[in-house]
C-alpha cells in the first residue's frame, strides 16, 4: 500500500501537489455529523410524527429509539471513518431523566448534559439547531411567522432557549457551537400576503439574537428553503429574505446555504465564492437533493466534489462550517451515514489534491484550451492511492471492511432492536 502511496505522491507532486499536506489539511477540517440519520428526525420529547416540511421515507429495521442507542450509533460512525467530526444536535433530541420534562421554550442546558458528555468521551465539538418543527405551538404551518403573538412568543423562547444551550456546548467543549434557524413556515395554496409574515419573520429572529452570546463562541445562522413538503407555494424564509437577513446582522449571524433547497438547476458551488465575497463566515448543509428536496445519502457526485472544489480554491476551510444534512430511513442508517460521510471527505481530500494554483493561473493569462485539458487531465490522478493513505494514518480502513463491521453491528445490536 505504502509503495503505492509513494507512487501516487510522486505523480501528483509533478502536478504541483503536495499530498501529505492535503491529508495533514483535512485532518483539521471538521465535518458535522447530524445525529437525526439515526432515528428518522424523531428525536426524544416527543411521540408524535415528524411533520412542517421535512419528511423521511423508509422504514429499515434498527432504528434508534433511545439516547442510549442513538450514541451507541454515532459512536459507530465515529469510529469507522476518517477524519474530524462535530455532533449535530436538534433541540428535539433533550435528554429527560427521572420523569421530568420541558416543553421547547423552557429547555435548559442540563436537558443536554449527556450530549456534552457524549462530546466530550469523543474528543468533538458540538453543533445546535433549535426545533421550529414536529410540535402542536406549529400552528397552521407557521411558528416564527405566525400572526397569533402567544405563537411566534412561544417560539421565540425557544430561539432563546437554544442560544443558552449553545454557549453552554461551546464553552464546555472549548469549539464554537454552529447554531442553525430553521422553520419550515410556509403555505399550501396561494398567499394573499407574502411580505406580511416575512415581516414578522425577521422581527422573531432579532429577538431570538437579542439574548446575549458571545459570537465567537456561538454561531447563529438562517437557513432558506424554496419549498417544502406541504407547504409548496410560499416560503416565509426564501432566499432573498433569509441572504439579506444575514446581510444586515453580519455582526451577529451567518447564512447557511442547504444544497437541496434551490431550484433545480441553481447550484451552491456557485454560490459559496459569491458569498464569500460578502461574508467573513459562512455555514451548509451539505445534502443530495433527487428531484426535489429529497435528502438522499450524499455520494461522491459532481456537485458534492464542486462543493469541496469551490471551498478549497477560495481557501475558505477555515470559513465555512460544513455539516451533513440528510435522512434516509431505507436503508442502514449506519451505513447511511458513513457514505454519507465518507463521500464529503473524499470530496475534500479530491479538492485538496487538485492542481488548483495552476488551473487558476491558467484561467488568469485566458489559456482556456489548456485549462480545459489540464482539469480533464486532473481527473484521472491516482486519488484512490491517497485516500488510502488518509484512512491509514485515521486509524481506518481504506477497504470495504468497515461495512462488514456495520454487517455484523447490525446481525449482533440492530436486528436485535423492536
Ligand atoms: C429542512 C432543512 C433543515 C432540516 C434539519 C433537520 O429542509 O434542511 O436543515 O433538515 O434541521
Ligand atoms: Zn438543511
Amino acid at each position: 500500500m505504502s509503495t503505492r502511496y509513494e507512487s501516487a505522491k510522486e505523480i501528483f507532486a509533478a502536478a504541483g501537489v503536495d499530498t501529505d499536506a492535503a491529508i495533514a489539511k483535512l485532518k483539521s477540517v471538521p465535518v458535522a455529523l447530524h445525529c437525526w440519520q439515526g432515528d428518522d428526525v424523531t428525536g426524544f420529547d416527543q411521540d408524535g410524527p415528524l411533520s412542517g416540511g421535512i419528511q423521511t421515507t423508509g422504514n429499515y429495521p434498527g432504528k434508534a429509539t433511545t439516547p442510549e442507542e442513538l450514541f451507541a450509533d454515532m459512536e459507530m460512525v465515529m469510529k469507522l471513518n476518517p477524519g474530524t467530526k462535530k455532533l449535530n444536535v436538534h433541540a428535539c433530541y433533550a435528554i429527560f431523566e427521572d420523569g421530568e420534562y420541558a416543553d421547547r421554550d423552557k429547555l435548559e442546558p442540563k436537558h443536554f448534559k449527556k450530549w456534552v458528555d457524549f462530546a466530550k468521551a469523543n474528543n468533538v465539538g458540538l453543533d445546535f439547531n433549535p426545533t421550529f418543527f414536529s410540535h402542536p405551538m406549529q400552528k397552521d404551518g407557521l411558528t416564527l411567522s405566525h400572526p397569533d403573538k402567544e405563537v411566534r412568543d412561544f417560539w421565540i423562547e425557544h430561539g432563546k432557549a437554544c442560544i443558552r444551550i449553545s454557549t453552554y456546548f461551546a464553552k464546555e467543549t472549548g469549539i464554537p457551537c454552529v447554531m442553525n434557524i430553521w422553520t419550515g413556515d410556509g403555505f399550501k395554496d396561494i398567499p394573499a400576503d407574502r411580505m406580511g409574515p416575512r415581516m414578522r419573520y425577521k422581527d422573531s429572529i432579532e429577538k431570538i439574537l437579542s439574548e446575549t452570546y458571545d459570537f465567537n463562541l456561538v454561531k447563529p445562522c438562517v437557513e432558506s428553503k424554496v419549498f417544502g413538503i406541504g407547504v409548496e407555494s410560499y416560503t416565509v424564509g426564501s432566499a432573498e429574505f433569509t441572504l439579506s437577513f444575514a446581510s444586515e446582522h453580519k455582526e451577529k449571524c451567518l447564512p447557511l446555504m442547504d444544497n437541496g433547497h434551490y431550484h433545480p438547476t441553481e447550484v451552491v458551488s456557485d454560490k459559496i465564492p459569491a458569498l464569500l465575497c460578502f461574508f467573513p463566515e459562512l455555514a451548509l448543509h451539505v445534502t443530495r437533493p433527487v428531484r426535489w428536496d429529497s435528502d438522499h445519502v450524499v455520494l461522491l457526485d459532481d456537485e458534492t466534489k464542486e462543493i469541496a472544489k469551490e471551498i478549497v480554491r477560495s481557501d475558505a476551510l477555515d470559513r465555512v462550517y460544513i455539516a451533513l444534512d440528510f435522512f434516509d430511513a431505507s436503508i442502514n442508517r449506519i451505513s447511511a451515514w458513513s457514505v454519507g460521510f465518507r463521500s464529503l471527505q473524499k470530496a475534500l481530500l479530491m479538492a485538496l489534491c487538485t492542481p488548483n494554483a495552476e488551473l487558476k493561473s491558467l484561467q488568469d493569462k485566458s489559456s482556456f484550451t489548456k485549462l480545459m485539458v489540464m482539469q480533464e487531465e486532473a481527473k484521472l490522478l491516482p486519488f484512490e492511492d491517497v485516500w488510502a493513505k488518509y484512512c491509514e494514518t485515521c486509524g481506518v480502513a481504506s477497504d470495504l471492511s468497515w461495512f462488514d463491521e456495520i454487517e455484523k453491528y447490525e446481525k449482533e445490536v440492530l436486528s436485535k432492536r423492536i
